[in-house]
């Protein structure tokens, strides 16, 4: 019988506790998939957030480490700096990154530290039942902001991608999203060469993946998809804002 389709050696056999229809698990793939083609899955370290994804350590199949809120490229940073030999990557949500950790993600990237890693920005916190993001758009509702999110109240929403590509020490960061297939391919474009960066010693690099949280959006699958296409991506764009062959 002809093999079309084998998951990856880069996840193991857990099955994972995403709801259905969360993005989480394509981002997992796309990692998964990249870590064994560049064939750097033995010597990845991983470090998993708090969040929907605090239980990848379970479903990445190399050493992973767990961090505190938002701590993950700090953590990632003492790993490499110990082992510079390891790939070593974050993996966090925007309440990880976005909110408690907006320094360590700051500072990583100023550092200029060779760690690799993906920001899953779905607008919302997933796990602690879908309260107020730095992401969170205008007029979307949150437990916290139940008749939707003001300018006045919170400011507009953090683009953290447009941030980080400000500083000097970020070498790679891409925005990317998993809606369609077209752009998943993208998005595993983008987290191959920001792996690619760290490799090549380059310095910091990251990938924000706009990705849905059906759940917490109170959306079936399918319409999450249409939401993240319809709001998220104008005030989102898609696009690298910074590349290491461009850099001087
Ligand atoms: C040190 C610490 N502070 C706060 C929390 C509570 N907490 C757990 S998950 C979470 C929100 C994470 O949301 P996000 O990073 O957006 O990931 P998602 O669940 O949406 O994937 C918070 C505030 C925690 N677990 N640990
Ligand atoms: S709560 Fe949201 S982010 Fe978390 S697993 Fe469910 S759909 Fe995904």
């Amino acid at each position: 019988m002809t093999i079309v389709y084998e998951k990856s050696k880069g996840l193991t056999d857990a099955q994972t506790h995403y709801c259905p229809g969360c993005t989480h698990g394509i981002i997992h793939k796309l990692v998964a998939e990249v870590l064994v083609e560049l064939g750097v899955l033995n010597e990845a370290i991983g470090v998993a957030p708090v969040g929907c994804s605090v239980l990848a350590y379970n479903y990445f199949n190399c050493d992973m480490q767990e961090a505190a809120h938002g701590r993950a490229p700090a953590v990632a940073t003492g790993i490499k700096r110990v082992r510079p030999e390891n790939t070593v990557f974050t993996y966090q949500g925007d309440g990880d990154l976005a909110s408690i950790g907006t320094a360590e993600v700051v500072h990583s990237a100023h550092r200029g530290e060779k760690i690799t890693t993906i920001f899953v920005n779905n607008a919302i916190y997933g796990m602690t039942g879908g309260q107020m993001a730095p992401t969170t758009l205008i007029g979307q509702k949150a437990t916290t902001a139940p008749l939707g999110r003001t300018i006045e109240h919170s400011g507009k929403p953090l683009k953290i991608s447009e941030m980080l590509a400000t500083i000097d020490g970020a070498k790679f960061v891409e925005r990317v999203a998993v809606n369609n297939p077209a752009n998943i391919r993208k998005a595993k474009k983008a987290i191959k060469r920001a792996f690619e960066c760290q490799i090549q010693g380059k310095g910091f690099a990251i990938v924000e993946v706009l990705s849905t949280c059906p759940t917490n959006w109170g959306k079936t699958p399918v319409d999450a998809l249409k939401w993240l296409e319809d709001n998220m991506m104008p005030y989102y764009p898609l696009g690298n804002f910074r590349d290491f062959e461009e850099d001087k």
